[in-house]
């Protein structure tokens, strides 16, 4: 396919209700989308890069700064047949895997509909009904926690995960799990503990968790292997995975037992099947995470979980726990815990909502 343009859009959307982790606090979400168009086909994605750079380096300025001066002018005017030949024309550019992310996501989408399929097909995925959990921020209390959890499960959600941060950790989780004695709980500390905390982190094995997600640094496996010795709890990794190779790395070591994939933080589709495909080699689970994603995002998240290895509930949750209104026309909703694969037409199966888009529009470019 000719590619002709990259569009970038950002739009400002607010959460309900802020989304507090270990790196940060968040409610005013800057989502960025970017159109690919090609022989009259608009291929679409979104960026899933933060507006602070605490949970990856990137952010959504960076990834613009780097599609415009980097990634347009090596795709435009070009023929890409695959998404092969598209991350080969990109791979000069080091790292910014979440800027490269969404223009290669645009592109599977771009492709999917000029074939006139769903995404999922093009992706070999089988599943159909997505098991979804929910992924609770601090709260302001112990109390609150419970009381959310609770209504989670309450709502059919197949798992409740609650954020850790070193003095909000052991307590909390005792009181979800006397609450709740039977619902999958996990937690996810977003780096913020170091091996020294061994100790506090071990408590956590007496309250049946399915997994702690990425306890330690972000750019560490050793000691996530030794902590992973000492715990009967799996670990499992979020921001340590960035590739394929990681994912060996830390399977190989011991590091984790699940991973957490996120196709932003993976660069794309692509690698996030070879991770996928690292991960069933290992007998290791796969889930997929999110972030904070509008429709268009969580569409795409949706498709990806279709593969045979995310046997975990994701972080796909009903877009209407983060918004008001979602930018597309589709209500991704779970029903009992489940969400359906879009499919309201091909490629990611769902449709924006242009008028909204259009109004909310802080800045749009064409390169
Ligand atoms: O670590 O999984 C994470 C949100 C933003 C950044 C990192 C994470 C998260 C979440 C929320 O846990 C997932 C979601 O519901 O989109
Ligand atoms: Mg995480």
């Amino acid at each position: 396919m000719r590619i002709d343009s990259i569009e970038l859009r950002e739009l400002p959307m607010r959460m309900r209700t802020p989304f507090q982790t270990s790196f940060g606090i968040e409610q005013e979400r800057r989502i960025l989308l970017v159109s690919l168009f090609a022989d009259g086909v608009e291929g679409m994605a979104e960026c899933v890069a933060g507006a602070f750079p605490g949970y990856s380096p990137e952010t959504i300025d960076t990834c613009w700064t780097v599609i415009e001066q980097f990634v347009a002018p090596r795709l435009k005017e070009r023929d890409v047949a695959t998404p092969d030949e598209l991350l080969h024309l990109l791979a000069p550019i080091r790292g910014h895997d979440m800027a490269v992310a969404a223009v290669e996501m645009a592109f599977w989408d771009l492709q999917a509909k000029a074939l006139n399929v769903p995404l999922w097909t093009l992706l070999g995925g089988r599943r159909r009904d997505i098991p979804v959990g929910i992924s609770l921020g601090i709260q302001t209390s112990i109390e609150a926690t419970v009381e959310a959890a609770r209504r989670g499960a309450e709502e059919g959600y197949r798992r409740v995960k609650l954020k850790i941060a070193p003095g909000w950790d052991v307590d909390v989780v005792r009181a979800v799990r006397e609450a709740l004695p039977d619902v999958a709980l996990t937690v996810d500390a977003n780096s913020a503990y170091r091996l020294t905390d061994a100790r506090r982190l071990k408590d956590l094995d007496a309250f049946a968790l399915d997994y702690v997600e990425q306890p330690l640094a972000h750019d560490d496996l050793i000691d996530h292997a030794e902590l992973q010795r000492q715990l009967t709890t799996p670990i499992c990794l979020d921001e340590s995975v960035h590739s394929p190779e990681d994912a060996r790395k830390g399977l190989h070591l011991g590091s984790g037992r699940i991973v957490n994939l996120k196709v932003g933080r993976v660069r794309g589709f692509r690698r996030a099947r070879q991770v996928h495909d690292v991960a069933q080699a290992f007998g290791a689970p796969v889930w997929c995470g999110g972030m904070l994603e509008s429709g268009i995002g969580r569409a795409a998240n949706l498709h990806l979980s279709t593969l045979d290895g995310f046997t975990l509930p994701g972080d796909t949750a009903s877009a209407s726990r983060y918004w008001e209104r979602d930018l597309i026309e589709q209500e991704l909703e779970a029903e009992d815990g489940l969400q359906v694969v879009p499919s309201d037409g091909p490629g990611l199966g769902v449709t924006l909502d242009r008028a909204f888009v259009e109004a909310r529009t802080t800045r749009v470019e064409t390169y």
